[in-house]
């Protein structure tokens, strides 16, 4: 899953995709590269971020959405608000990632029962103007699969069916560095019940700090390698899927993978 951030503000590319011209060639250009599914989303979700209207998020997205479905490629809608599902799943997006599984919007779940896509459920504990004071955990694996069942409950109560839902563990979502760490380490309590696991690891925070010389995290592309280090291992335990910003060299690392097994 390529990422897309059509946002003036997100950690890893903010800026960069504004321009719905600009944001559409590289949707194209990930998908050429190998990424099976753009992920476009128009609020960004950094730690700190403020919210941005319904209405500005829409005015971000929905181009870029329309042309990319439009130009054969399957699109993601990255929202928290039933309003921007609807109006990008009517243009064709084949799938919604909502960071927030449903909590941010009330009428997220209930829409989401009116269509057929796939969702990503997403462990989130709050927006991101507050999610680092959220980030205490008894056992955060425990703790992370518990919190994302309830939401699982909460959708299928709703009348979503279990077979549509993707799991993502939310890493840097209220998770210090440590967190994200042992969900990577214990990624099998969290396939454990058979739900596809999409992990976004992209470019993240913790990867900086891991890279960091003398205290200075690495700059955000030079994260990539470690990246694709992480698509890997992830792929070796059958995770569903990765979002990444930087396609190619997942998917190279998704195809050695892969070759690997073929062997026994
Ligand atoms: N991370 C970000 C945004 N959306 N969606 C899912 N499902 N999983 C994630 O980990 C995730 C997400 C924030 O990262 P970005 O600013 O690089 O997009």
């Amino acid at each position: 899953m390529g990422v897309l951030n059509v946002t003036p503000d997100s950690f890893s590319d903010g800026g960069r995709w504004l321009n719905s011209g600009t944001a559409i060639a590289h949707g194209m250009e990930m998908h050429s590269q190998g990424a099976d599914i753009v992920d476009v989303g128009g609020e960004s979700t950094r730690p700190g971020a403020e919210r941005v209207s319904a209405s500005d998020e829409l005015r971000r997205v929905q181009p870029v959405v329309a042309a990319l479905v439009a130009a054969g490629v399957p699109v993601s809608i990255d929202t928290m608000r039933a309003e921007v599902a609807e109006a990008c799943v009517s243009a064709g997006a084949c799938m919604v990632n909502d960071v927030s599984s449903g909590l941010a919007d009330p009428q997220m779940l209930p829409y989401l029962s009116t269509v057929a896509v796939p969702v990503v459920l997403m462990h989130w504990r709050g927006q991101s103007s507050q999610m680092d004071t959220l980030a205490t955990y008894a056992d955060v694996v425990q703790d992370v699969v518990a919190e994302l069942h309830a939401r699982v409950q909460a959708a299928t109560a709703c009348g979503i069916a279990s077979e549509r839902i993707v799991l993502d563990p939310g890493l840097g979502f209220a998770k210090t560095p440590a967190h994200n760490w042992q969900l990577l380490q214990y990624l099998d309590v969290l396939l454990e019940p058979r739900f596809p696991v999409l992990i976004g690891a992209s470019r993240k925070r913790f990867l900086g700090e891991l890279l960091a010389v003398g205290g200075e995290p690495r700059s955000m592309n030079g994260r990539d390698d470690a990246t694709s280090a992480i698509t890997a291992l992830m792929a070796a335990q059958d995770v569903w899927g990765v979002r990444v910003h930087e396609p190619r060299s997942s998917r190279d690392a998704v195809e050695v993978v892969t070759a690997m097994r073929g062997i026994r």
